[in-house]
């Protein structure tokens, strides 16, 4: 008898539920201010041309660390601005600042503390240990559940991961203040903050500024990640590109961050001793700096034409920030919802980019407290079951009608593995089929299992599919999918069927673009979630000619802009 499973992730899951519900004003109270925080520094960034921006930043290269890197900077920042990065790239800093600043708000007088106190060293030091260690992905998880999707959940994470060399480098520093200095100041009587601030602080400053320097390089390591749960900026569209497998993209986001990275990590280093601080005081160049940071805030906080958005008082519009809320940027469904956003001439609105993940938990969150939400949505999908949802009507058809998802194999599979292709060729069923699997896996089922249960109960459709297919003697089959809860349902299903018949395969979860990429390539033998003739249609022109179109497993699917029926509109048109 085996000891039972401790049941620790039902315990986080009910202890992170309860925290999102008790603490829900809290959350929002932090959600704004990081907000409001991160519109300001956006605002001082995006302020004037970005030739501005771009010299200042150039100018203070050179004063932290001499000229040569300050043509670097002059340069890197307009190749960024003429490959067209330039929005994302403040984003991106935005981000970064914001929760460099954090780390440094937090995490000095943490540090202090920790070197004041062994206890609190002792206590802290592990749980740096763990916060460092624990994937950052994780903490994205109960971020969106707290924050909502979009930049704070990315800043929280950031600042998770960020923080801990800040606190280990002061500590660190103010320990090793040597013992002499130390005694010498208490022999003068000075008080523990005089001893503070006069002797250890000053002497223990490279060190910390060695801790914000790697704070800052780690957040800034954490874009990518953030990208995933909807922040914007260079992260995005280096996912993006992941997501559609454009290289090109995906080259020139990655080296606008590379660009920002040796920008930041130059005047992080060189802040305290800036290379031409004999000709200007730094406490001068800094104040300047300062005044013209806090003017800039100052003046873009009232602008004189705060005009409302188009004019009239858009009220679904206001409530919901002017947010539709996306799935992963490759999706098929990502582009419908943009040629929507152009048909109806929504110019005011914004599609945000995350996962369908993050917008099943953003639905969830809005959906518990009857606020208003939009998201982009498709059948089959079990929250049509779990939540009351309505898809708005759509007479301009931007997302076109129902549609088939096909079975898509790689070129020879026929040849390889006969049976497998087979029963690949003749898997078909019905949305209700797949939606049955779905709800079982929302419920907690394991995919696995709810395929292998949906499979016992209908044993006589199954044996449909494997009619007439020679079975395998443990030949490897690789499928490929992308975690929409339609394809896990779809994969997991069919997957077990070919390995009751003797194969033995193996489930990639992948991007979009991967996916298709990967069957045409022949690194994966097949896929079940190929949306045609509209939804995928440019992945399937691009690689149509290296695959073999095994045609549907599933008819009468449907896309669209899905709200709860408690938000009172009707059509897409009303949220103009
Ligand atoms: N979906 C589900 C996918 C296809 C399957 C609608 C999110 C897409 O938009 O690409």
């Amino acid at each position: 008898m085996g000891i039972p499973k401790i049941p620790l992730g039902e315990w986080v899951d009910s202890f992170v539920a309860w925290l999102t519900i008790a603490w829900a004003g809290f959350f929002t109270f932090i959600t704004n201010v990081i907000d409001g925080l991160l519109d300001i520094i956006v605002n001082v960034l995006s302020v004037g041309p970005p030739i501005v921006v771009i010299l200042i930043l150039a100018l203070l290269v050179t004063y932290t660390s001499r000229w040569p890197l300050g043509i670097f900077t002059l340069l890197s920042l307009l190749l960024i601005d003429n490959l067209g990065y330039w929005d994302s790239s403040i984003q991106t800093l935005a981000i970064v600042l914001l929760s460099g600043l954090l780390t440094i708000v937090i995490g000095i007088p943490v540090g202090i503390w920790c070197a004041q106190r062994k206890t609190v060293q002792r206590i802290v030091t592990p749980i740096l240990d763990f916060m460092q260690t624990m994937p950052a992905f994780v903490y994205l998880i109960p971020a969106i559940l707290f924050f909502g999707i979009g930049v704070v959940p990315g800043i929280i994470a950031s600042f998770i991961f960020a923080i801990a060399p800040t606190i280990r480098m002061t500590n660190l520093g103010i320990q090793r203040v040597p013992e002499d200095l130390v005694e010498a100041a208490n022999a003068f009587g000075s008080t523990t903050s005089q001893k503070l601030f006069k002797v250890q602080l000053p002497l223990a400053t490279p060190t910390i500024m060695a801790g914000v320097n790697q704070s800052i390089m780690l957040a800034l390591s954490m874009v990518v990640t953030a990208s995933l749960v909807g922040a914007p900026g260079l992260g995005a569209d280096v996912y993006r590109a992941v997501s559609q497998i454009d290289v090109g993209q995906g080259f020139e986001a990655g080296l606008s961050i590379v660009f920002i990275a040796i920008i930041l990590d130059r005047i992080t280093q060189n802040l305290r001793n800036p290379a031409y601080g004999n000709i200007i005081k730094p406490k001068i160049a800094f104040s300047i700096l300062a005044l013209l940071v806090v003017g800039t805030a100052i003046v873009t906080a009232f602008p004189g034409d705060d005009a409302p958005k188009s004019g009239n008082a858009n009220e679904i519009g206001a409530q919901t920030d002017y947010e539709i809320v996306g799935i992963e940027p490759g999706a098929g469904l990502m582009e419908l919802t943009k040629t929507a956003i152009e048909d109806y001439e929504l110019d005011d609105w914004t599609l945000l980019e995350g996962s369908s993940a993050a917008m099943v938990a953003e639905l969830q969150k809005a959906y518990t407290n009857q606020e208003p939400i939009i998201i982009t949505g498709w059948t089959p999908h079990w929250m049509f079951s779990q939540y009351d949802l309505k898809y708005l009507e759509d007479p301009k058809e931007s997302f076109g009608g129902a549609e088939d998802i096909h079975t898509i194999v790689r070129k020879g599979l026929e040849q390889d593995l006969p049976g497998a292709y087979t029963i690949l060729d003749q898997f078909t069923w019905e949305p209700s089929d797949m939606e049955a699997v779905m709800v079982d896996v929302t419920n907690g089922m394991d995919p696995e299992e709810a395929a292998e249960k949906w499979i016992n109960a209908n044993s006589d459709l199954v044996s449909e599919w494997t009619k007439g297919a020679q079975a395998g003697n443990g030949e490897a089959v690789k499928l490929v999918f992308v975690a929409w809860d339609s394809e896990i349902a779809s994969t997991y299903v069919i997957g077990k069927v070919l390995e009751q018949n003797g194969y033995k395969v193996t489930l990639s979860q992948v991007e979009v673009g991967p996916m298709f990429a990967g069957v045409a390539n022949g690194s994966a033998d097949g896929m079940v979630g190929a949306w045609l003739p509209t939804t995928h249609l440019e992945y399937f022109n691009t690689y149509k000619a290296d695959v073999v179109d095994l045609g549907s497993n599933l008819h009468g699917t449907k896309n669209g802009l899905v709200v709860p029926k408690y938000v009172e509109i009707e059509s897409i048109e009303d949220l103009k």
